[in-house]
């Protein structure tokens, strides 16, 4: 039978999650929604196909969709600051949670969210860091961990988005909720902590929003001393651009551009660069649902965990910290637990 799934959040990942649910992956099915937006949720309700003579569910609380007889599994797709009260419910339910990124925009509520799962005595979480699941990321990985071009020595990153979404998105969340996939991306590639962020702020550009510290950029060290610089910049107009090139003692690994063709034409070529997220991670975002969907079926759980998501919310905080202060700030982060060990 299909994991049973209800879905918390049904904005602009919420749907495209509930698509691929609905339509390209195999082994779930949607049946309940809940939204603050009831209006949204009605509608996402409205045009899915149910299972058999059961029709999707709207509830009016993501407590109400949580104790769904007919909910197996919870996907959480509302704001950051929503989620560890809903993740938390989740994990008392005893019902597996796929939690959207950041697992929350601080830490200690991440903290929160170890303690309920490890009091339920077993992983129940899964975070939304889909780069994890990229085939460039894994290639770069592999490369990596081949180490045929001896050690990493520093990385370059670029997260440009070509604008940000029309609710107050502040200066803070380019940090908690856009550089947060470098600081997990970069954990997962050399297998080292974070242990400080120091944020610069260059010129701002003249079409950002009106307050918004946009770009800036930000500094990570690695326990064993590797360097990233992170250029984020949420206002860049042309496209969606993640960049990332790794320096090694005797040679470099770089993501490749992503356009499937390049033209030559008049004198000229050219490629196609990504609208947004959705188009560029979209298989990534497909590999790592499925894999929840399997892991929740077969009764386990896969994928970044809580300790994760933990992790770089504690980056996170340092982060914040160094762009309020200007200073060099040390992530402070107490042993991984046994629980989550590697
Ligand atoms: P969005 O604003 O489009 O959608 C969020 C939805 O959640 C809205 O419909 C809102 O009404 C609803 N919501 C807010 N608080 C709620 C609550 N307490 N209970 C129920 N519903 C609530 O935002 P989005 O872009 O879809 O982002 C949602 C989450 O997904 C965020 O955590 C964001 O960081 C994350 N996200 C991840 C990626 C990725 O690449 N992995 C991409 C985009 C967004
Ligand atoms: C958004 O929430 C995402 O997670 C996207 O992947 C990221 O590129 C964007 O900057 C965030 O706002």
């Amino acid at each position: 039978m299909d994991v049973r799934v209800g879905v918390i959040g049904v904005g602009m990942i919420g749907q495209d999650h509930i698509r691929r649910i609905t339509q390209v992956l195999t082994g779930g099915s949607v049946t309940a929604v809940n939204d603050v937006d009831t209006a949204r949720a009605g509608q996402v309700a409205a045009v899915l196909p149910g299972v058999g003579q059961h029709r999707v569910s709207v509830h009016a609380t993501a407590q109400d969709l949580i104790a769904d007889g007919n909910v197996d599994a919870v996907l959480v797709a509302s704001w950051g600051p929503a989620h560890e009260e809903q993740v938390v419910a989740a994990i008392g339910a005893g019902k597996p949670v796929f939690c959207e990124k950041p697992l929350a925009p601080a830490s200690d509520a991440c903290l929160r969210i170890m303690e309920a799962e490890m009091a339920a005595g077993r992983r129940l979480v899964q975070v939304g860091f889909m780069r994890r699941y990229d085939a460039g990321y894994r290639a770069m990985k592999a490369a990596l961990d081949d180490s045929g071009i001896g050690a990493p020595l520093l990385m370059h990153c670029a997260h440009r988005n070509p604008s940000v979404p029309d609710y107050g998105f502040t200066t803070d969340m380019i940090i908690s909720d856009s550089a947060v996939h470098e600081m997990d991306i970069v954990r997962w590639l050399f297998g080292e902590e974070i242990v400080a962020a120091t944020v610069l702020t260059p010129r701002r550009a003249g079409q950002a929003p009106d307050g918004l510290q946009d770009p800036l950029i930000l500094l990570l060290e690695m326990a064993n001393g590797v360097l990233v610089d992170d250029e984020l910049f949420v206002s860049a107009r042309y496209g969606y651009d993640v960049r990332g090139e790794v320096v090694c003692e005797t040679g470099t690994v770089a993501l490749a551009d992503v356009s499937e063709v390049t033209v030559r034409a008049q004198n000229r070529y050219g490629g196609r660069v990504p609208v947004d997220w959705r188009d560029r991670f979209i298989r990534a975002y497909d590999a790592e649902l499925q894999e929840w969907l399997n892991a929740v079926a077969a009764g386990s759980a896969a994928g970044p965990s809580s300790w994760d998501g933990y992790a770089a919310a504690a980056v996170t905080d340092a982060a914040l910290e160094a762009l309020r202060t200007g200073q060099r700030t040390a992530v402070s982060m107490p042993e991984r637990p046994e629980f989550y060990a590697k």
